[in-house]
Parts: structure tokens; sequence; C-alpha cells
């Protein structure tokens, strides 16, 4: 098994620039990374109808992006200015939380500038370019998750300085990377963690394993979250203007109420759960044996 190349903090990167960024050099991409950026997005543009929400496919209609190449963000940043005010950055890969959330807070989505490797088109641990782009870009041409993350950059310098970080990570990991939203013909993915990757995406929404609860913030802070396999519990938005009312709330008192409670467990379903479907969790349930 080929080792999966590090990038940004996990490979100890040194940057340049305070600000992490980095050009995208989109001359410098080769045919084979223009080639798995075409895999991934013919696949995965294949499973939208059913799956992802209006909002998604919208974003993606709109935006100039297509199978044959990896997108410009010079290019990405002109429609999306337009539309709601953000830009599209590169970067090498993770940056440290502080930098991320002043991008966020200045409507700059940080975008790996990197793509994986064939032989790791199901998984990668790190954000490239495929996960930045095809999963988060289209949801930020919606006005309301422009808002939510900017907000939600805001809101993570205030949680740095009070020490509460993992509380409203546990948000933003069951919203815009693993969230769900109640729609007419049925439960459809926002998050871009789940939107860019095939097995998820049927996973999240169509497989009887993991739970679907009503999502409800002092829970979700709450409960803790799996970053190396299927989450055991997806969270479920009445609709994305549910964020709405998000943006705009200080958590500092939530913090505090749910500092004095106990942690849940990722597959856990509580008495005041409002349950959409409740797992057979037979997925993780076979995982745990070796
Ligand atoms: N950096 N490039 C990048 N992308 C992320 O999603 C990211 C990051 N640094 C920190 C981080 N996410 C999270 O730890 C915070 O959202 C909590
Ligand atoms: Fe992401």
């Amino acid at each position: 098994m080929k080792a999966a190349a590090l990038h940004g903090l996990a490979a100890g990167a040194r940057p340049a620039n305070a600000d992490w960024t980095i050009p995208q050099r989109w001359e410098d991409y080769s045919a084979e990374d223009h080639g798995v950026w075409k895999t991934l997005f013919e696949r995965q543009t294949r499973l939208l109808p059913g799956h992802a929400c209006d909002e998604f496919v919208a974003g993606m209609q709109n935006l100039a992006m297509g199978a044959d190449q990896i997108p410009d963000f010079r290019r990405l940043s002109d429609v999306l200015m337009q539309r709601t005010g953000w830009q599209v950055v590169a970067v090498p890969g993770l940056v440290p939380d502080e930098v991320f959330f002043e991008h966020l807070a200045s409507r700059r989505f940080p975008a790996g500038q990197f793509i994986r490797q064939p032989h790791e088109l199901d998984y990668l641990q790190e954000p490239d370019v495929f996960h930045d782009v095809f999963g988060h870009v289209p949801m930020l041409m919606n006005p309301v998750i422009a808002d939510f993350i900017q907000a939600y950059g805001q809101g993570g310098l205030r949680a740095l300085r009070l020490g509460k970080l993992p509380y409203l990570a546990r948000v933003y990991w069951y919203t815009v990377e693993f969230g769900l939203v109640r729609q007419k013909e049925g439960i459809r993915v926002y998050g871009a963690g789940i939107a860019s990757s095939r097995a998820e995406t049927v996973f999240s929404t169509d497989d009887a394993s993991p739970n679907r609860i009503a999502f409800e913030l002092e829970r979700v802070m709450r409960t803790l979250y799996r970053i190396d396999d299927f989450q055991e519990s997806y969270f479920v938005l009445d609709g994305i203007e549910q964020l709405l009312q998000l943006a705009s709330i200080d958590f500092s008192a939530a913090y505090e109420r749910v500092a004095a409670l106990p942690d849940l467990q990722p597959g856990d379903v509580l008495p005041t759960d409002k349950v959409s479907h409740r797992g057979t969790g037979s997925y993780h349930a076979n995982r745990k044996t070796p």
C-alpha cells in the first residue's frame, strides 16, 4: 500500500505568508491531476440527483465548474464574489485553527491546493482541492451558508479565547461537513464531507445503520464525532434557513450549559431526541470485530 503524502500542518510546513496562502499555480497541475478530478467529479455528479439538497445542486449549476479540469480559483472567486462576496484562496492543506478562522471571518475560503493521488480516491484525511472545491464551494453560493460560515469563523476566534473550541468544532462537523437537511422529497445532503464522498453520500441518506436525528444546537455541541470513518449519527435540519438564526446568536451561554453536562458518544440516542431514523448500528458493530 502506497503511503499518502502529507501536506500543510501535517507535513510540518512553515508558511511563507502569515495567512498560509500560496499561489494555486493552476498551470502546474499535471494531466494525471486533472484526470483524478475528472474521475471524482463525474462519479459524484451522477449521485447528486436524489442525494444532494436543492441548494447544493443550484450552486453547482451556477458555478463554472466542469469535469475536465481542476477549477482555477480566480474564476471561481469571480463568480462567488458576485453572488455572496466570498473568495477561494489556496493553502497547502490543513492550516492552524486561528488562521482558518481568520480567513472564514473575512469571507475567504481556504482550499487545499493539491489533489489526492489515484490510489487515494475514496479516502483521505486531509482537505484537498476536490473536497474543498466540489464539497464546500457550491454551498458558499447560498447566502445563508455564506453568512453561517463567516459567523463560524468569528465564533471560532471567540471560542479559541474562551477555551471552548471543541464545542464549536462539533457544530461545524455536524453541519458544514456532515449535515443533512429535510426537503420535500426526503432527507438530502448539504455537508461537504458527505458531498465529496461517494460511499458516504449513499450511507448517510440511504443506509439503515446510522441514526438521523433532528438538529439541536446544544445536543450537537455535546456529541463526539469520528474522523476516521462514516458517522454513527447525522443531524438533520428542517431547512437550510435554520442556520440563519445560528449565525446571529452568541454561543457563550450555550457553552456554559453544555460544559455542565457529560459529552455524548457518537452513536448515543437520547429520549429527548427527535429521531427520524433510529439506526441499526450494524455498520459500526461489524467494524469493531478485528
Ligand atoms: N484548515 N485548510 C483547512 N481546512 C479545514 O477545514 C480546517 C483547517 N484548520 C483547522 C480546522 N479545519 C478545524 O480544526 C476547525 O474547523 C476546528
Ligand atoms: Fe471541509
